[in-house]
């Protein structure tokens, strides 16, 4: 019962966070005879320097989506929002040799990813993907090609299995490029892993919620998970209309601190590169009194000690696919605050699922 006494009916967002790993399993077989993504696969190694664009959570899916290009394929890769594509193109660069554009967009109708996908293929000639969840969308019109995932959109307006499954499907282009037999076999093992998982992850994160009052919230990650931190941060705004920052894990030493006591839940996503550094961090902030949140693939003992909240996925996986699972804890942060506030993370306060500009 949130705090105003009258129940909240949120009737999709819940559902949409729980069906993930069964969304993932679904968008794979769409995928598997879907001509673009062949297409998007066969037309990757003709290409040396990756420009991924989007906006909101589309945009911290085009930043995760950068990351981990690099990471698997030692290419080139970076993520502007598409406002920045539109206004301020001479720094965006868009001269190299053998540039490929990513425009990321559930709806495929917000006007800033669409206008960009344009400027950049009919004005600077660049060859344009377009990722959605939509069909036959304005996106689809503005690029050369278009991989749509109409089984991920969600009913609600925050965007939960849509960014989990987009990114998905791009690890994989990435991972066929670096030849990643190890990352394909850890998409079935996460999927399991988060299944026999997320109704308990799903409890507890209730339960916690229930029992804690936070002025604010925090999110560290190092690396591609901290575009999971960047989009664990904005989901706990929208459901909630909280405030939340996310920080690099290290730098959240160099000032950002201060803000530490026991009224901040700090939520660190922990990569196994830099387990050893991070969590040092999190126990220096257990010290500083802070209420701590843990997502890792497995905890040391140290973790073990100081989180407050422990999510470990405990899966037979490539590092880089733990960030789709890892955002998942986040999103049910998010919406179970919501619901204790009162409001209803189907339709979030100032929000509207697309943003069309005139
Ligand atoms: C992008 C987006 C969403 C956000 C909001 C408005 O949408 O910024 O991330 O939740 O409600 O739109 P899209 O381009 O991916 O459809």
């Amino acid at each position: 019962m949130p705090a105003s006494g009258s129940p909240v009916r949120s009737l999709h967002t819940l559902a949409e966070i729980l069906s993930q790993p069964e969304i993932w399993r679904a968008s794979q077989r769409e995928l598997s005879g879907n001509a673009a993504f062949q297409t998007a696969i066969a037309n990757a190694p003709s290409r040396k320097e990756w420009l991924f664009t989007g906006c909101g959570t589309s945009f911290y899916l085009a930043e995760a989506a950068a990351a981990s290009w690099t990471l698997l394929t030692g290419q080139r890769a970076r993520a502007l929002p598409a406002s920045e594509l539109l206004l301020f193109p001479r720094l965006s660069q868009l001269d190299a040799e053998g540039l490929q554009v990513i425009a990321i967009s559930r709806s495929g109708r917000t006007s800033e990813t669409v206008r960009a996908a344009e400027l950049l293929s009919r004005k600077y000639n660049l060859p344009t993907l377009g990722v959605t969840c939509a069909n036959d969308s304005d996106l689809a019109k503005a690029c050369q090609l278009t991989i749509a995932l109409p089984t991920a959109d969600e009913k609600s307006m925050v965007m939960t299995r849509s960014f989990t499954s987009m990114l998905i499907a791009l690890l994989q282009i990435a991972a066929s490029q670096a030849a990643t037999p190890s990352l394909s076999s850890s998409l079935e093992s996460i999927a399991s892993a988060l299944s026999s998982r997320i109704q308990s992850f799903n409890e507890r994160v209730e339960s916690f919620v229930a029992n804690h009052e936070f002025a604010d919230y925090i999110y560290l990650a190092q690396g591609p998970f901290y575009p999971i931190a960047r989009e664990g941060a904005l989901k706990m705004t929208e459901m909630s209309c909280s405030y939340a920052q996310p920080y690099h894990t290290l730098e959240f030493r160099h000032g950002p601190k201060s803000v530490v006591a026991p009224q901040t839940c700090l939520t660190f996503f922990l990569s196994e590169s830099g387990m050893e550094a991070e969590s040092e961090v999190l126990v220096e902030m257990k010290e500083l009194g802070g209420t701590i949140i843990a997502v890792c693939n497995r905890a040391p003992e140290s973790v073990r000690r100081s989180a407050d909240l422990l999510f470990e996925l405990e899966a037979h996986a490539a590092e880089l696919a733990l960030l789709a699972p890892f955002i998942v804890s986040a999103q049910l942060l998010g919406f179970h605050t919501g619901v204790k506030k009162g409001l209803n993370p189907d339709e979030p306060k100032n929000l509207s699922r697309v943003v069309i500009l005139d």
